[in-house]
């Protein structure tokens, strides 16, 4: 059985915007994860961590997959592993980080992962993107765009502009 997929994809070291294409490339690779919707991505200021990173880009897809979530968990695991990411500051600096944001309308947390993610409803740097890929999309019930213009992130959202 296939199931859509949401998944938030973010970089603030080396090659952001590169490294986000790659990313999204090797996500769909695998036979089992089917590419269905791609959102602009937006440049941001970081939200928690250390206060002196980088800038990121975000993005975020959606997918058609057969994974289990425990096997997409993994498949994004591998894909950021790839990409040499670290992992030594929580919500420190990284060259990539994906993160499932939905599963179909699955609700689930195991102590490994959380669906929806705890924190998509108040981050604008996943919710602007999503409105702007898929603007039907809701969470928790409240269109993604809502959620987005009330987040507390949402002043630090630019358009990403390649070569600017
Ligand atoms: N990811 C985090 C913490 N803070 N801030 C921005 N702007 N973008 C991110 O992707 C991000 C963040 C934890 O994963
Ligand atoms: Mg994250
Ligand atoms: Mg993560």
């Amino acid at each position: 059985m296939s199931v859509k997929a949401v998944l938030a994809l973010g970089s603030n070291l080396g090659e952001r915007s590169d490294t986000l294409s790659l990313a999204v490339a090797d996500l769909v690779d695998s036979p089992r994860v089917r590419l269905c919707a791609v959102s602009p991505v937006v440049q941001t200021k970081p939200v928690g961590g250390p206060e002196d990173q980088p800038d990121f880009l975000n993005m975020v897809i959606e997918v058609e997959t057969d994974f289990e979530p425990h096997e997409l968990l993994a498949h994004c695991h591998a894909v950021e592993d790839k990409h040499h990411r670290t992992r030594e500051v929580r919500w420190g600096p990284r060259t990539l980080d994906i993160d499932i944001i939905t599963y179909g309308d699955l609700s689930m947390d195991d102590g490994t992962l959380t669906i929806p993610h705890p924190r998509a409803h108040e981050r604008a740097f996943v919710l602007q993107p999503w409105a702007w890929m898929d603007s039907h999309a809701t969470l928790g019930g409240v269109p993604v765009g809502e959620l987005a213009a009330a987040a507390g992130d949402f002043d630090g959202l630019v358009p990403f502009e390649p070569g600017h």
